[in-house]
């Protein structure tokens, strides 16, 4: 249900709860003196200091507690903070079991999260079209358009739920990783049934990647333009430059290309990340400190994933990736549509990893958990199904975490989705009205990046688009509540 509000006296355009986003935000376009858009922020309207939270509790309860964090990535919080605990537990590398079994967790919840932002959230978009009906522009819509995406959409993401739960005991708030190591290997009965269906994953995934290409060959001016502009990009990366969605060191790339970091130790990381605050936004602004505040932001998740690794290690998805980068001409993809191309290459790649771990006896090891020379420090980064995620503690003597820092693969897309909102609210607005069309684009804009907006705040539970529109003087002309 829309609810639109329109005050007297001037010009702002605010855009709330941006429904198929996980999570709720705010969106408020400024009109200069000329009436023309001057800029548009993608604002979050809740906080509560999860940091904060986890200060005097023991480092080793940390990886459950901090799945409380965010009700959508749970797992990803779960092994960010196993990776910073175990360099606290004094453990530089863990067991091959213990690393198999995490990377299997991790896995499966880049498949199953990457599988409900597109199927679930995207596909109405792309498949129905932005401006087909909203009541109809829902999975169920899709469904009864192409029934095999339906399939699709249940299948591959129960598959990835599947496998969290074989690693972690359960699909939600798993417990698998404790510091230093796991805390059980995979009964063979669960790997048996997932390796029954996954050949029939990494089909579907194909199959979606095709279907997608479809859609981007018959609309690739908007593909190619829609909400776009180029950036700098950063992931980690595996030593040898391969795709490493688990570990590895942090490399960024500009537009062209070109290398500003690579081999980043996470323990290093704020000798390359700046962390800016600024007064209307509970979320942070980071950027790269070489670059400067003006030109050092970025972007992460799947987009960034592609263009900042050399190669992808498994074979389907390493095809697919030189297909895709061939759009770039020799340098990145710069298309914020091409975030969802990216996504699905990125199921095929975990739907290989998941394969391949399966038939390897390491998951049945029974060395589970080393100790070490406890340190006063951690610092861990995975890539989280919506990119770069950071978890910073340190911890006293006796134990307690007197001080956490968490970057969010959201924080990390601020600039960016701001940036997007201004393009599409450049491209889009005419005079004061915030028309259906404005609100759709705006909101397939912003759930290009995926944001979990539930993370950025390190709030708990659903918020719902507000978009409202300023003018010169910051009052507001009109808003428009999408729910
Ligand atoms: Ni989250």
């Amino acid at each position: 249900m829309n609810d639109i509000q329109v005050s007297l006296g001037a010009r702002k355009i605010i855009i709330d709860p941006v429904t198929r986003v996980e999570g709720h935000g705010k969106v408020t376009i400024r009109l200069n003196e000329a009436g023309e858009v001057e800029q548009a922020r993608f604002h979050i309207v809740e906080f509560r200091g999860f940091e904060r939270f986890i200060q005097g509790r023991m480092y080793w309860e940390v990886p459950v507690i901090v799945q409380r964090l965010c009700g959508i990535c749970p797992v990803s919080h779960h092994l960010c903070a196993a990776k910073a605990m175990d360099v606290v537990a004094g453990v530089d590398q863990v067991t091959p079991t213990a690393d198999k079994m995490r990377r299997l967790m991790h896995y499966g919840q880049v498949l199953q999260s990457n599988a409900v932002n597109f199927f679930h959230l995207a596909s109405p978009d792309l498949l129905l079209g932005f401006e087909s009906p909203v009541a109809q522009r829902n999975i169920i819509g899709v469904i009864e358009a192409f029934p095999e995406v339906g399939k699709w959409a249940i299948f591959v993401r129960k598959f990835g739920q599947q496998v969290i739960a074989a690693t972690g005991g359960r699909r939600i708030h798993p417990r698998l990783c404790i510091p230093g190591g796991v805390n059980q290997n995979l009964p063979i009965e669960h790997r048996d049934a997932l390796r029954g269906e996954v050949d029939q994953i990494i089909q579907w995934c194909c199959d979606a990647l095709e279907l997608h290409k479809g859609f981007v060959r018959e609309h690739q001016a908007l593909h190619d333009t829609f909400a776009t502009f180029p950036s700098n990009y950063m992931s980690i990366v595996a030593h040898d430059g391969g795709m490493d969605l688990y570990d590895g060191g942090l490399r960024a790339i500009d537009a062209d290309g070109a290398p500003i970091l690579d081999g980043v130790r996470p323990a290093d990381y704020r000798d390359h990340l700046i962390e800016e605050v600024r007064s209307w936004s509970y979320m942070k602004f980071p950027y790269i400190r070489s670059l400067g505040r003006e030109d050092g932001w970025y972007r992460v998740g799947p987009l960034a994933q592609l263009n900042c690794c050399a190669f992808i290690g498994t074979p389907l998805a390493e095809a697919a990736r030189k297909d895709f980068m061939a759009a770039g001409h020799g340098g990145p993809v710069h298309a914020t549509l091409a975030y969802h191309w990216a996504r699905v290459i990125g199921m095929i790649h975990c739907a290989e990893i998941i394969k391949q771990l399966l038939f390897d006896d390491d998951l049945q090891g029974t060395d589970l958990v080393l100790t070490g020379q406890r340190r006063p420090e951690g610092v861990a980064i995975i890539e989280a199904p919506r990119g770069t995620l950071l978890h910073h503690y340190q911890v006293e003597e006796n134990d307690q975490v007197t001080m956490a820092n968490l970057i969010v693969s959201t924080t990390n897309n601020n600039e960016a989705m701001n940036r997007s909102v201004t393009k599409v609210a450049i491209d889009d607005l005419t005079g004061h009205e915030i028309t259906e069309g404005l609100l759709n684009h705006i909101e397939v804009a912003i759930r290009a990046y995926d944001p979990c907006l539930s993370c950025a705040t390190h709030a708990l539970g659903d918020m719902p688009l507000i978009v409202s529109l300023e003018d010169a003087d910051g009052s507001v002309i009109t808003t428009r509540v999408k729910e």
